[in-house]
């Protein structure tokens, strides 16, 4: 830990902010205990209470035996009600609507009676002090909510225990010890009834503690209950050995055998962690050149708490959290010198779908959906101050049910700390005399990282002080992967990214459920693509041929308001706000969508995928807000065959205006990934951003007004401004060599030193020469910014 660490922290049960000084010394009071904000989550009291409630209504008024609890959430008030209480006008410029005197608590939650497999739905309501149970509905035949951690968890030590599996493992080699499983939702299988809650486990074998069990990926794919853990079937893919013969992609009847060779795991080691490296004879040694790289904040940070409400540089918004979603974002707005102005009144990521593209059986099954199927926020990460967020930072507790009912609390879930940003914006006027100005950008980030099984995902909204906000999601973690037996190849759908080790091809798709509310909650959605002018070269209209334009559209029903990204018009979509108007541009005022992360979908038509993830088909879905339409594949979506018509496709009927209305957006983004073996063992973070873009937002540009400092603590790498050594050293090289270099004279004269090198010219004229930053005497120019403020 740096000993500037700064931390602000929350109270996981209570909610309450304090800061410390080096993690121990309090300098600061909660700034306000308790802030009751309508959308905080649901504490872990209020998980526990909300738990009791409906354990004595089960036990009173129904004859369910045994429950085990799955997810229990907030049950958000209505939109509006929520901007009146806390003072957020529905239009810009209007005073906000009367606030409620107070607003309900209300719950809901979901829970399975474990006897009999049926699945609940249930509502409550916090009345004088306790939960009221309001309804509870016994859901469908066949619906099931969320596949816990709990029920994954459980599946590694019931298979253990199974004969049937302990044998196939002994087979080939591995104990019941060894043996490893992650448990994924089931895909899609029709050899069992709906009702049945099944799961599906792909097997590795762990040789030694904490080694990378990736590294050997088992053969067989047990099927398992997930309330009995009875093993319903045990799956193998056929190996491609027999070219002559391919297998049939078509998955086999119950009880059918493939005719195959057993493959024993691959048994060399793939490790990550430093420790277990060092044993491998072969590995060189960690690199030993780093030098310390500190974030420091002395007068700490630049945000403030007010429960999980945070203000920084004119923004200000809560952070929710939820174990479907995890990390999400409410009421965001920005004060635009002393006007409140309403950007979003929700963004999450509600949903993702990760298909694998190998057809052969059982390997289709691999399409998680990783929020509506085992939910973000309960595989988020506890996350650790000094590795995970470097610099001065503000943790927020997460927290989730647990099967029995008692609250699952992450203490660090949520991440909230500042860092630099490179330069927000500059100008050198070139002539001589002329002056050089540099601002640096800040950038607040609000993060997560989540854990599903092999791999991780990180998620960072960012917020910048020129209007600007994006979600930055890293992927990193361990490949899924699968055995290949001595001698086989990979497929076209895979890449071998070690001896035996195959990692399918697969697609990354996740859902960004955007809510806006661009000054206001009436919006529309403006489609714009940039085109050559439709007058030929050498016409009245287009001599020279050089035109080209915009077209814009707004995108005015939901018959209309499925769109697709078009690389070739560079399209881009802008959510605006049709009452307001810029003053000097005469367009709406709005926030555009910028990104090139569109993939879509690539299974084809009448795919299972497709049929239970239409909204990865394409890149934007807009339509009507109501209450509810939060889920884009469904609210229940484990074992789904098709979305139920409560899902996207079904609110894309019935042609809606969706043109200046309270509308909601689904952006599909995410990555192609076709495996590098250079991602093994471990994944180097791979990353993509969705940035939302003031256009015509602001009079001019926002950042306008952020001071340029120069940072007291910037240094000269290898020497002073009196002192100047040779740039050799700013390529690493080491004293030896730059002996060597100098010897040569090639130093000198490849870098200038000697003042000859023109583009570091002392007469000022070139660019380069003008505005230096390094402070000797020779190298700059007449007015560079060495030496002095980032401002003359
Ligand atoms: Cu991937």
């Amino acid at each position: 830990m740096s000993s500037d660490a700064n931390i602000l922290t929350v109270d996981p049960v209570n909610g309450t902010t304090t800061a410390t000084t080096n993690g121990h010394n309090p300098v600061k009071k909660p700034l306000k205990a308790g802030t009751a904000h309508p959308l905080d989550p649901l504490s872990p009291k209020e998980i526990t209470a909300v738990s009791l409630a409906l354990r004595k209504y089960t036990a009173t008024e129904t004859d369910v035996k045994a429950v085990k609890f799955i997810n229990t959430y907030l049950l958000a008030p209505a939109k509006r009600d929520v901007l009146a209480f806390l003072g957020i006008p529905i239009e810009t410029g209007k005073a906000p609507e009367p606030a409620p005197g107070s607003l309900p608590r209300r719950a809901e939650s979901e829970y399975i009676d474990v006897l009999k497999g049926d699945a609940f739905h249930a509502e409550l309501t916090l009345l004088d002090g306790e939960w009221k149970v309001d309804h509870v509905e016994k859901l469908p035949e066949g619906t099931q909510p969320l596949i816990t951690l709990e029920e994954l968890c459980l599946s590694e030590e019931m298979l253990r225990k199974d004969a049937r599996v302990c044998k196939l493992a002994a087979d080939v080699g591995v104990t019941p010890e060894q043996l490893h499983a992650d448990g994924w939702a089931i895909g899609m299988d029709d050899r069992w009834p709906l009702k049945l809650r099944v799961q599906q486990c792909l097997l590795f074998a762990r040789y030694g503690k904490d080694e990378n069990l990736y590294a050997h990926p088992m053969d067989f794919i047990p099927v398992l209950d997930s309330n009995t853990f009875e093993v319903l079937a045990i799956d193998f893919a056929s190996h491609r050995l027999d070219k002559e013969n391919p297998p049939s992609t078509k998955p086999p009847a119950m009880g059918a055998q493939l005719k195959r060779e057993r493959i024993p795991p691959p048994t060399m080691k793939h490790e990550y962690l430093p420790d277990l490296l060092q044993k491998d004879e072969n590995f060189p040694g960690m690199r030993k050149d780093l030098k310390p790289l500190y974030v420091v904040q002395p007068e700490g940070v630049s945000f403030t708490m007010r429960g999980r409400e945070l203000e920084w540089q004119k923004w200000k918004m809560h952070i929710g959290f939820d174990g479907r979603e995890g990390l999400v974002l409410n009421t965001v707005t920005y004060n635009d010198n002393g006007v409140v102005r309403p950007i979003a009144y929700k963004l999450s990521v509600a949903e993702m779908v990760i298909p694998y593209a190998d057809p052969q059986f059982p390997h289709p099954r691999k399409f998680a959906f990783d929020v509506g199927e085992y939910g973000m926020g309960t595989v988020a990460n506890e996350l650790s101050l000094g590795c995970d967020c470097l610099g001065t930072i503000c943790y927020l507790p997460g927290c989730f049910v647990g099967h029995n009912g008692q609250p699952i609390i992450i203490k660090n879930a949520i991440c909230i700390h500042e860092e630099d940003a490179g330069l927000l914006w500059k100008h050198t006027d070139f002539r001589p005399g002329g002056r050089a100005h540099s601002v640096r950008a800040r950038k607040l980030i609000i993060s997560m990282i989540a854990t599903v099984a092999n791999y991780e995902y990180i998620f960072y909204w960012q917020f910048y002080q020129d209007g600007t906000f994006e979600l930055e999601i890293r992927l990193s973690g361990i490949l899924n992967v699968y055995v290949l037996a001595e001698g086989e190849e990979s497929s076209r759908y895979s890449t071998q990214v070690a001896p035996r080790i195959d990692a399918h091809f697969h697609q990354h798709l996740f859902s960004l459920r955007v809510d806006p509310m661009i000054d206001g909650l009436k919006n529309s959605v403006m489609e714009t693509d940039v085109v050559p002018s439709e007058y030929p070269t050498g016409s009245d209209e287009n001599y020279a041929g050089n035109a080209w334009t915009i077209e814009n559209k707004i995108i005015k029903t939901t018959s209309e308001g499925e769109r697709n990204w078009n690389a070739e018009t560079d399209r881009r979509w802008t959510i605006v706000n049709p009452n307001r108007k810029h003053y000097a541009s005469g367009q709406p005022v709005g926030y555009r969508v910028v990104t090139c992360a569109f993939p879509r979908v690539l299974a084809r038509e009448g795919s299972w995928i497709r049929n239970r993830a239409p909204f990865a088909r394409s890149n934007l879905w807009v339509t009507r807000y109501a209450p509810g339409r939060d889920w884009p594949a469904g609210k229940y979506v484990p074992q789904t065959h098709v979305a139920p018509e409560d899902s996207l496709e079904g609110w894309m009927k019935g042609g809606e205006s969706i043109d200046n209305e309270d509308i909601i957006l689904f952006l599909t983004v995410g990555t192609n990934h076709i495996p590098r073996p250079e991602e093994w063992p471990v994944m180097p973070a791979d990353m993509f951003r969705i940035t939302f873009k003031p256009v015509s937002f602001f009079d001019r540009n926002p950042s306008i007004d952020v001071p340029s400092t120069q940072d007291e603590k910037s240094r000269h790498a290898f020497g002073t401004a009196n002192a100047p050594v040779p740039q050799t050293h700013a390529v690493g090289i080491t004293p030896e060599a730059e002996a060597v270099v100098e010897a040569t004279g090639h130093g000198a004269a490849l870098n200038g030193h000697n003042g000859t090198h023109t583009s570091n010219g002392a007469n000022g004229l070139h660019p380069n020469g003008t505005n230096g930053t390094n402070g000797t005497t020779v190298t700059n120019g007449t007015n560079g910014t060495n030496g002095g403020s980032c401002c003359h």
